[in-house]
């Protein structure tokens, strides 16, 4: 099989299908209307709800003829004996390290084998681990445990993730068992958190006591346990065979075993992912219409919630196909958003989601990992021909897609009521990165008031469950920590990502969460001199590869690393994240990062239209257009502040927000403007406190 669709091409066919994805041609030009109703699947089958259902208008799947060449990585696992040998002896050795078939197997298992690239001479090796938690829910009892394991095996710094989840970096070889067994008899795992199969599955983390939201984040749980691997290896190798899974669902059991369409393999340990597991990573996100706070399309499988206009729960939409990483100088792979393939009723969504991993296991490429994310296999063969290989596999034919309202960007930054009386607390937290000061402090408020909390698909963190009696004292805590509320954060840090980069991650060509506190600085400066005001923002993302660990092909602003410190910068998504962005410059250097920006910015303050965000304004434009500021920019005189905070507050006030400024990584004057800035808009609207 050869994937020849290049980028564009790719995401052109993804969006044409979903009527309220933006329209994105690829001269510069947009369509005017950013929700067209466009193609519907048409279903010419009628269906029913209930199982076991009989195939109808659909024959038993063929096997592919079987692949000749295959990656390293599929001989390891083979012979592993279910992700076991030789990780098991590897781990006794007293070496510091493991050898690579057995670094290939622990990811499995949730850890990753890392080395500080900081370091010169001889490599220093320590693991990093990943839990799983699926829709981001993580009790009272695992949040204490993480945090003490940070400080007695980790860096003491916690991180939350992208997909919702802990790392922990740094644990050493002889102390990874000691660190698994806690996290497993805290009821939690790191099983499958990396490695071939089903990673992390997504939910919208907002702790709303509404149907949708608890049907959502019921229904994550349950594709979760469903692809969860069967064959013990984990609970062997941690804690000695020991059984310490939680009961299933009933409705998860059932639709593991059942085979009616052949999709499983029959007495193996491993019913659905076989000695081989999937030919790549594989990530699911569940949400409700409108809350794109999972970032739904950049998933191989997207699940939407769809309800009657009683808001019960009737069944799902599904979209497919989409997936961030991409190599650089390699058009053949690319960045893609996850386009329909139809609708299923609620009863049927876990034998849906069953038959399109069957369908992957089975047809994804074996022999490039390059080239093995299900994103490719749909790219190659259309949507169409995929779906009619699902429905083999699922025994019907999907229903066509519902129409979904607008996507939103949710954050859920600061207090809302959660509906039964309680309240939680959103809390930005920069890059997921808790350490120092801000750590002991969380710890004291969810340890004191034994709260639950939520991580969020951007790096931030919930807290659960607060009376309204609390609210007052928590957040003054907080605030000493410099988790303020997210008026008092600077909008460019509220929306902006980056991954862990350096220097921890073996694939990372430059800086990134290191690196973004200065460039977002950097950004405000610029917005400043060009005279944007201070609630104005763009979504930045960064990364320090190509793999896109924190999304950056979906935002506004996203930095690429491609060298030592320089960026591709890649313009053109949108606050929703709707959107894909297209690369616009390669190896700009970090230094000179004010000469792209700058005209930019400046002249989306003056040719903009009302309202329009700037990736949309990037997309209008054209890049040509924008490559032409670029090249002739000859900069704007600035008028440099002419006020000295130290003149107008007493040294005990001045030494208190510098203080908490150094927490959040900015000057003493730049925090107290933001706060006189957010006082003054609050006022300006009637919402002073
Ligand atoms: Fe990622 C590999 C960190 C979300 C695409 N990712 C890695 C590794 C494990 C490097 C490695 O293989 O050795 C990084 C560990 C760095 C470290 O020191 O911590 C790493 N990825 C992360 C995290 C921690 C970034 C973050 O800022 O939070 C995220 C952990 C998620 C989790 O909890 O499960 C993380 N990674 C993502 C995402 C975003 C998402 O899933 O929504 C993506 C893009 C979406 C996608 O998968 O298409 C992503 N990571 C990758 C890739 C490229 C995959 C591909 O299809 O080409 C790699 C490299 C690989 O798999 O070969 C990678
Ligand atoms: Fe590492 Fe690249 Fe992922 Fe960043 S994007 S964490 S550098 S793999």
């Amino acid at each position: 099989m050869t994937t020849t669709t290049t980028s564009f091409g790719a995401a052109n066919t993804a969006v044409l299908k979903d009527p309220k994805i933006q329209i994105r041609s690829f001269d510069g030009l947009r369509s005017s209307n950013s929700s067209l109703a466009l193609t519907r699947n048409v279903n010419l089958f009628s269906v029913s709800s209930s199982r076991p259902s009989l195939v109808r208008a659909v024959s038993t799947p063929v096997k592919p003829e079987t692949e000749t060449k295959r990656s390293k990585v599929e001989i390891i696992k083979e012979q592993s004996n279910y992700i076991r040998y030789p990780l098991n002896e590897e781990l006794l050795t007293d070496a510091p390290n493991i050898n690579e078939s057995a670094t290939q197997l622990i990811k499995f298992h949730g850890s990753y084998q890392q080395y500080n690239r900081d370091e010169r001479g001889a490599k220093s090796y320590s693991f990093m681990l990943r839990t799983k938690n699926p829709c981001g829910k993580v009790s009272n009892k695992l949040y204490l445990t993480m945090d003490d394991l940070a400080d007695q095996f980790g860096i003491g710094t916690l991180r939350l993730t992208t997909r919702q989840t802990f790392q922990l970096h740094g644990v050493l070889k002889q102390n990874l068992k000691t660190v698994m067994r806690t996290i497993i008899h805290s009821m939690a795992s790191t099983l499958g958190a990396c490695g071939d199969l089903n990673r992390n599955v997504l939910g919208p983390a907002a702790p709303f006591a509404r149907k949708d939201y608890q049907f959502a984040q019921k229904t994550a749980e349950n594709i979760a346990a469903l692809l969860t691997p069967q064959s013990g290896f984990y609970y062997d190798m941690w804690v000695d065979g020991e059984k310490i899974m939680t009961a299933e669902p009933p409705e998860v059991v059932k639709a593991r075993n059942d085979n009616s369409h052949g999709t499983n393999f029959p007495g193996s340990p491993e019913p659905i992912y076989g000695t081989q597991f999937l030919p790549r990573k594989f990530k699911i996100a569940v949400t409700v219409p409108t809350d794109n706070s999972v970032d739904i399309l950049t998933n191989d499988i997207g699940v939407v919630v769809v309800t009657d206009a009683n808001g019960e729960p009737q069944g799902f939409n599904i979209y497919v196909g989409g997936g961030m990483g991409r190599t650089h100088r390699l058009e053949t792979t690319f960045p893609r958003l996850a386009e329909p393939l139809g609708y299923v009723p609620k009863e049927d969504i876990l034998y849906a989601v069953k038959a399109i991993v069957v369908t992957q296991r089975e047809n994804g490429r074996r022999d490039d990992r390059k080239y093995s994310r299900m994103k490719y296999l749909i790219s190659s063969w259309g949507i169409e021909k995929f779906r009619s290989v699902v429905e083999q596999y699922y025994g019907k034919k999907f229903e066509p897609f519902r129409e979904l309202p607008e996507w939103e960007f949710k954050s859920y930054l600061g207090w809302h009521e959660q509906g039964n009386s309680g309240l939680f607390c959103g809390l930005h937290i920069d890059n997921g990165r808790i350490g120092g000061k801000m750590k002991k402090t969380l710890r004291e408020v969810i340890e004191k008031y034994n709260l639950d909390v939520q991580l969020t698909p951007n790096q931030n963190i919930i807290l659960c469950g607060i009376r309204k009696a609390w609210k007052r004292p928590i957040t003054a805590t907080l605030a000493q920590a410099g988790l303020l509320q997210p008026k008092y954060v600077d909008p460019l840090n509220l929306t902006a990502m980056a991954c862990p980069a350096m220097p921890l991650c073996p694939l990372a060509i430059t800086e990134a969460e290191r690196g973004i506190p200065d460039i977002l600085k950097r950004v405000r400066a610029v917005f400043e001199k060009v005279g944007l005001t201070y609630n104005e923002s763009v979504v930045i993302r960064i990364t320090g590869c190509p793999n896109g660990c924190s999304r950056p092909y979906m935002a506004e602003l996203g930095f690429v690393g491609d060298g030592p410190n320089s960026y591709q910068i890649w313009l053109g998504g949108t606050p929703s994240q709707t959107a894909l962005a297209r690369s616009f410059m390669n190896k700009v250097k970090i230094q000179e990062l004010e000469k792209v920006l700058e005209p930019l910015f400046y002249y989306w303050k003056r040719k903009r239209q009302s309202k329009e965000s700037f990736g949309d304004f990037t997309i209008r434009m054209g890049f040509e257009k924008l490559q032409e500021w670029v090249d002739k920019w000859e900069g704007v005189v600035s008028t440099p502040p002419k006020y000295n905070l130290r003149l107008f507050s007493d040294k005990d006030t001045y030494d208190k927000i510098d203080e908490l400024a150094k927490l959040q990584n900015k000057t003493a004057h730049q925090l107290a403007m933001e706060i006189i800035r957010n006082y003054a808009t609050a006022q300006q609207n009637g919402k002073g406190e």
